[in-house]
């Protein structure tokens, strides 16, 4: 196994992303934090279960960046996570802070490397990792849309009493309350889902994906949601390394797609071993298209709060 992912950051996001990269043989993994000793001690215990589970990658744990030298891809989930009442956008300036100092350090150590952002709020921390990594904006992109999709086929599922891995979801916009859910574009078995389920129950599903992560949040009372997050970052590396060509909803930069430009913000892209091969472009409703208009807008308002 060449490959190897950095994940910075060894909380409960990025202990678990380590832990289904390795388990998968998906890449060698180097989990890094700033608190010392923690990522060692995961990526140990992690390791003393290879013998069990039989998987052949291997993950070490450092608070040294040097490790995580010339690193394929780096995952950054470095960052505070939203406490009960708190939205994505409160966690702005401190994560601002956090996310600048770690993007220097990976620019510096991987300057090939593909950035996939995590930290929230998530459309303005892949902004600020395009910017002071200064890599192309291919190269630069967030997870957020995938998990959104992830929750809104779960729910689909759960009505519908089918497979969850039978749904395919659509959500796009900004990782925030004005999320954008495309109900004509999520579809069950080929079926689309205004074809399925009425009016009403399809708004109940795009609201409650709307509040999905404060719904993880409100259960869980300290800390955010984490094992879909994780497959859902796990899902876009294996699409980069196996280079199929696969088409994630994913917060990219758009340069004029969708009418919309120089803004990070959610919508689906062709994925590959350079980043982002292509954004694609589906047909919206006007109402779908108004709303991503508005996420974006929110997107860029926030972004020009940070000190770049
Ligand atoms: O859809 C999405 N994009 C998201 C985003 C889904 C779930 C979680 N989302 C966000 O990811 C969440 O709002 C947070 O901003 C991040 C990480 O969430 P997680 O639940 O993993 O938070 P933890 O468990 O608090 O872990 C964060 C770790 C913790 O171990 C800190 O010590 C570490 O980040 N940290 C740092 N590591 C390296 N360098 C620096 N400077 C640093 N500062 C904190």
């Amino acid at each position: 196994m060449s490959r190897k992912v950095t994940v910075v950051g060894a909380g409960f996001v990025g202990a678990t992303t380590a832990q289904r990269l390795v388990e998968k043989e998906i890449a060698n993994v180097v989990l890094i934090d700033i608190v010392e000793g923690m990522p060692q001690g995961k990526a140990l215990d992690m390791m003393e279960s290879a013998p069990i589970e039989g998987f052949k990658t291997q993950l070490t744990g450092t608070n040294h960046y040097a490790d995580t030298k010339n690193s394929d891809l780096v995952v950054i989930t470095a960052g505070l996570a939203r406490k009960p009442g708190m939205s994505r956008d409160d966690l702005l300036f401190k994560n601002a802070e956090i996310v600048s100092a770690v993007i220097s350090e990976c620019a510096k150590y991987s300057p090939k490397a593909i950035l996939l952002m995590v930290t929230n709020p998530l459309d303005m921390m892949t902004y600020l990792a395009w910017k002071k990594s200064g890599f192309e904006a291919k190269r630069v992109f967030g997870m957020a849309g995938a998990l959104d999709s992830a929750r809104m086929a779960y729910f689909i599922a759960e009505e519908l009493g089918c497979a969850p891995s039978e749904v395919e979801a659509m959500v796009l916009g900004g990782h925030g309350d004005e999320m954008v859910p495309v109900p004509a574009h999520t579809k069950v078995k080929g079926k689309s889902i205004p074809q399925l389920l009425k009016r009403e129950k399809i708004e109940a599903i795009n609201q409650r994906t709307r509040d999905g992560g404060a719904e993880i949040v409100k259960h869980l009372r300290t800390g955010s949601a984490f094992y879909a997050p994780s497959s859902s970052v796990v899902r876009m590396v294996r699409a980069i390394f196996e280079d199929k060509g696969e088409v994630i909803p994913s917060c990219v930069y758009l340069t004029g797609q969708y009418g919309i430009k120089d803004v990070y913000c959610g919508v689906p892209a062709r994925l590959g071993r350079d980043g982002v091969k292509e954004i694609v472009e589906i047909k919206l409703t006007g109402e779908e298209k108004a709303a991503l208009e508005q996420s974006a807008a929110h997107v860029r308002e926030n972004c020009a709060k940070l000190s770049l």
